[in-house]
């Protein structure tokens, strides 16, 4: 040995049993960065953004200061291209996301069960899913795919906009170009109705409603109001609620590993906390008496088409084929198993 390497055994050595005066816990202080980066694919001015806006506060108040969040909307971290935020979670990119399941499911294809067409017929049977023993496995899944998740969010209901007619049957949707998210079974989805779809980023997404590149779109209404979609041409809505998208709330594994299991704790509990108000703050004016919300968006000009019994019917059976085809590669066995809790909710 080195007399070098022998001086510096003993300093270790030392400085561990304190030695040398410094607390017995400082060789195994975790290593805190200044900043840790949440990515997020939209702003405060949206029930999404708020949710990490009061998960970052909340965290700083739990941790006295120690973890410092700041927000990055618009993907931006990854270039405005959501798909890739889960990949750039796991290498490390990204500290921390509130993330779409629609946006993770290119990696992760057990999340893609929430965009099975007319799965989950309202907000009990999302709930079913997401606090129940599907959730937990879902949980797993990420887990295993080298992410920590933590809590559950929401962005909402995706319903259907366009700029040229009412939608009421399938066949309304002949031939429109309706721009949709990065998962393939979108596609399949909207060319089952016999409409044209086109893959999208969000970010590419709204000058292509402005210029008229496409006609159409689906998103929560709170997306559509705050994004201010009837300013580009988008004046016909459907209310179909035909899938809708959970928020996953996550930890880079690295990062997660490098706090104390206190801090862990407080950024976990700072997660469900703020999972909970945001899920409150994405059904407001909703799923209340009197849907104020719509009201709002009658009121700027839009047209709402609510539909019957029978015909969402006819939208359920012209993608069934769509829905069997994914049940098989998402896992039939998981998505039974979600299908006999939305059935017990
Ligand atoms: O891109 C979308 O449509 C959005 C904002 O809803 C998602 O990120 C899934």
């Amino acid at each position: 040995m080195t007399r070098r390497r022998q001086i510096l055994q003993y300093a270790a050595a030392a400085s561990a049993s304190g030695v040398l005066g410094l607390p017995r816990l400082a060789s195994a202080q975790k290593k805190y960065k200044s900043e840790y980066k949440m990515s997020l694919v939209v702003g405060t001015a949206f029930p999404w953004g708020e949710g990490g806006q009061i998960w970052a506060d909340k965290v700083r108040d739990k941790t006295d200061g120690r973890i410092n969040i700041k927000l990055y909307p618009g993907v931006s971290l990854v270039q405005g291209d959501q798909t890739r935020e889960f990949s750039a979670l796991r290498q490390g990119v990204i500290d921390m996301a509130i993330g779409s399941t629609i946006n993770w499911s290119p990696q992760v294809k057990e999340l893609n069960l929430f965009s099975l067409p007319f799965l989950m017929p309202d907000y009990k049977a999302i709930d079913a899913l997401t606090q129940g023993a599907v959730g937990k496995r879902l949980f797993e899944i990420i887990h295993k795919a080298g992410v920590v998740p933590l809590a559950w969010g929401e962005n909402g209901y995706r319903e259907l906009t366009n700029s040229k007619h009412e939608v009421r049957t399938p066949d309304d949707l002949k031939g429109l170009k309706i721009r949709v998210v990065g998962s393939p079974l979108f596609l399949d989805t909207f060319t089952a109705l016999g409409a044209n779809p086109t893959q999208m980023s969000w970010a590419d997404a709204q000058p292509a409603f402005a210029s008229g590149a496409v006609d159409g779109q689906e998103n929560p209404l709170s997306i559509f109001t705050a994004a201010k979609l009837q300013n580009v041409g988008q004046k016909y809505l459907t209310l179909w609620h035909y899938v809708a998208d959970p928020l996953i709330f996550v930890v880079n594994k690295d990062v997660w590993a490098s706090w104390t299991p206190e801090d862990q704790d407080a950024v976990r509990e700072a997660a469900m906390e703020a999972g909970r108000d945001e899920i409150a703050i994405a059904r407001k004016g909703i799923d209340e008496p009197g849907e104020p919300l719509l009201k709002e968006i009658e009121g700027m000009g839009v047209t709402v088409t609510r539909l019957t019994d029978d015909e969402r019917e006819a939208f359920v059976q012209a993608t069934r084929p769509v829905y069997d085809k994914w049940k098989k590669q998402i896992g039939e066995e998981l998505v039974s198993a979600a299908e006999a809790d939305i059935a017990a909710r």
